[in-house]
């Protein structure tokens, strides 16, 4: 069958019959000599996988079979940790599906090579992270006991370039009346003289959240290894009017002009009106709460892991949170407790007032942009003065059952940090771009130039080993297309699933997919007319046929990205086994996704380029990257 197919024979890219796959193209594909270190990698990987499999029971004959239900809808689940008034810490709750059978091998598979995670157990916010002699910290929500979120403590780990990682051991756990319910999430500040000084929520004996003041036992520990929690904690307490158990998650603070410093927290007010309430102290020991909010919008609820950072409009350096001036914008990103999604919003803050207002009020924080479109959660930003940059962690929770989680013995993955600039050709975005660091774990290279994709057209790419790869990836498509486009009826700017043909989408790359196809997870593009008559560009993710797993949420992800005059369709896409995350036009969208393929693991997961259009030529041109595994390993404390 030929790679291409022409749109006057029937097709559809997610097929019943698996016997539209197509060998893979030759032509056109310039594959430079891997070096030994990339085949040494495979003959041990091949090797691993042979033992892995010989060592494996087959597959149970009698899984559980539960009727299909394509995209799901979760919200009648309850959330696991309502009643501590914390949002929803997985779905579903161990009780409400039934399991797939995983096997070991296939959970083995899901387990990531080189997106941070606990060695076990569960993990979710990111908390704290800093720069100190020569290591970057990273603190996260962790669960010591279990791989379901409870019992609350500060995991810490420590990193020379933020892709390897040596576990240390806890930084803080609930021992004191003031978080004896759970150490929650938090951020640092570093001040000007180098002292470190944490702020975190405590949930006290009574379940009130409480901000604790907590610093390094010895600065000059480059490992940050002992923690001291204040005598007097805890140093804020919910004022009036606000719930007593929605009260959380301290910013980083930033200097205002008198010496002063001011920290956010987010809370509810009225039950649907999310709130950053602004704090200001000299010591971090006393605070005052301001008389005015810095922001509030209606209908979005409560607020969790606010976060408050400056971004220059006409440079790619990132800035100290203390800055600000000309030529400086702010970001105020809220979590969205209702919605576990992240919202942002650029502004412009007023310091002498401390007051921010929203560029544009109808992209307001929890109405407008999102920081990732995908399963992302609970970011956090700090400014790394090793490079001057900024850089964003992110939670990306499970989408399989608890169940399965603590039956695998662990839950939770940190995105790749990335870092964060301002968007200087729209002026309405930020960027986010996967740090530079990562490129040290490239290997082998395939680049593929120019790949014709007629209208229908599906071409596997022979790369090898197709789990753990960076994916870099320009689409051009021909402009009298788009003419055509205009006599066409105008659509939602909404993404629909893959195998939906219209005339210019969609078209990208199938991730994660088996030979038949019976397995595949769609990145893409899909250009649509809207109801005043232009163009516009949808960016989707659509894990609908990723996997056989019924149980698992698979969903469709998606939002209208800007494509520039003169721009190609560019995406960038980091898969690593169980996560994809996906970054549009440079980082302007992004899209997290958490899948788990019961076929298309191993060996046997492929890589697709497809164009399902109707009425659109694209040519494709790519580097993949075979991705080594990064090391991430308990620090060697008996070596020293
Ligand atoms: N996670 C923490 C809270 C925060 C929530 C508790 C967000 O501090 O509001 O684990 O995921």
């Amino acid at each position: 069958m030929d790679a291409s197919r022409t749109s006057d024979q029937p097709y559809t890219l997610l097929p019943e019959d698996p016997s539209v796959a197509t060998p893979p193209v030759e032509s056109r594909q310039r594959r430079p000599i891997r070096g030994f270190i990339g085949i040494l990698a495979s003959v041990m990987f091949l090797l691993s996988l042979v033992g892995l499999i010989v060592n494996e029971n087959p597959k149970s004959p009698s899984r559980m079979v539960i009727p299909e239900n394509n995209l799901e809808d979760p919200s009648n689940v309850r959330p696991r940790g309502e009643m501590e008034g914390v949002s929803a810490k997985s779905y579903p709750s161990v009780r409400d599906r039934l399991s797939y059978n995983w096997t070991k091998s296939e959970f083995a598979w899901q387990r990531t090579a080189y997106h941070f995670q606990p060695e076990k157990n569960w993990m979710n916010d990111p908390d704290g992270p800093l720069f100190h002699m020569g290591w970057y910290h990273l603190f996260y929500q962790y669960n010591p006991d279990s791989a379901v979120w409870g019992n609350i403590t500060w995991g810490h780990t420590i990193s020379r370039d933020l892709i390897h990682w040596l576990y240390l051991p806890l930084a803080m756990v609930p021992d004191h009346w003031y978080d004896i319910n759970g150490v929650w999430t938090g951020s640092a500040t570093t001040l000007p003289n180098g002292t470190i000084v944490m702020l975190y929520t405590g949930d006290t004996n009574d379940a009130v959240q409480v901000q604790n003041l907590a610093y390094p036992a010895n600065l000059s520990d480059p490992l940050l290894l002992d923690w001291v929690k204040y005598s007097d904690n805890p140093v804020i307490t919910p004022p009036t009017g606000i719930e007593t158990d929605e009260f959380r998650d301290p910013t980083t603070a930033w200097a205002g002009p008198n010496g002063t410093w001011h920290i956010l927290i987010g809370s509810r007010l009225n039950t649907t009106i999310g709130i950053a309430l602004v704090y200001e102290t000299t010591d971090f020991k006393t605070y005052n709460l301001l008389d005015h909010p810095l922001h509030t919008v209606n209908g979005t609820g409560m607020w969790e892991c606010v976060d408050f950072y400056p971004i220059s409009t006409n440079s790619t350096n990132g800035l100290d949170t203390s800055v600000t001036g000309p030529g400086i914008k702010h970001v105020l990103k809220a979590s969205l407790d209702n919605l576990k999604l992240d919202y942002y919003a650029i502004g412009t803050y007023n310091a002498e007032n401390v007051t921010w207002t929203p560029d544009d009020q109808e992209m307001d924080v929890g109405i407008g942009l999102q920081v990732d479109y995908g399963r992302y959660y609970a970011s956090k930003t700090f400014y790394d003065q090793n490079k001057g940059r900024r850089i964003l962690w992110g939670w990306i929770n499970e989408t399989d059952t608890e169940y399965d989680d603590l039956a695998k013995g662990w839950a939770s993955v940190q995105t790749i940090p990335r870092v964060v600039t301002y968007d200087n050709k729209t002026r309405t975005n930020i960027l986010q771009w996967p740090v530079e660091e990562i490129e040290s774990l490239r290997l082998n290279c395939t680049e593929f130039e120019d790949v014709a994709l007629e209208p229908g057209s599906l071409v596997p790419l022979d790369i090898g080993m197709a789990t753990q790869l960076d994916i870099s990836a320009e689409f051009e498509i021909q402009s009298d297309s788009l003419e055509a486009m205009l006599g066409e009826t105008p659509t939602e700017l909404e993404c629909s699933v893959a195998n939906n043909r219209t005339s210019l989408g969609p078209f990208g790359l199938a991730v994660l997919a088996d030979e038949s196809l019976s397995e595949l997870t769609p990145i893409y593009f899909r250009i649509v007319k809207t109801a005043n008559g232009s163009l516009m560009t949808l960016f989707c993710t659509d894990e609908s046929r990723s996997s056989k797993a019924t149980e698992v949420f698979r969903r469709l992800y998606g939002t209208v990205v800007p494509v520039l005059h003169g721009e190609k369709f560019t995406m960038r896409i980091l898969v690593d086994h169980s996560i994809v995350e996906s970054f549009a036009q440079g980082g302007r969208r992004v899209i997290t996704s958490r899948v788990y393929p019961t076929e298309a693991i191993y060996g046997n997961a492929k890589l697709f380029l497809f164009n399902n259009a109707t009425d659109l030529n694209v040519t494709a041109t790519l580097k993949i990257w075979e991705m080594n595994s990064a090391f991430i390993h308990p620090f060697p404390f008996n070596e020293m």
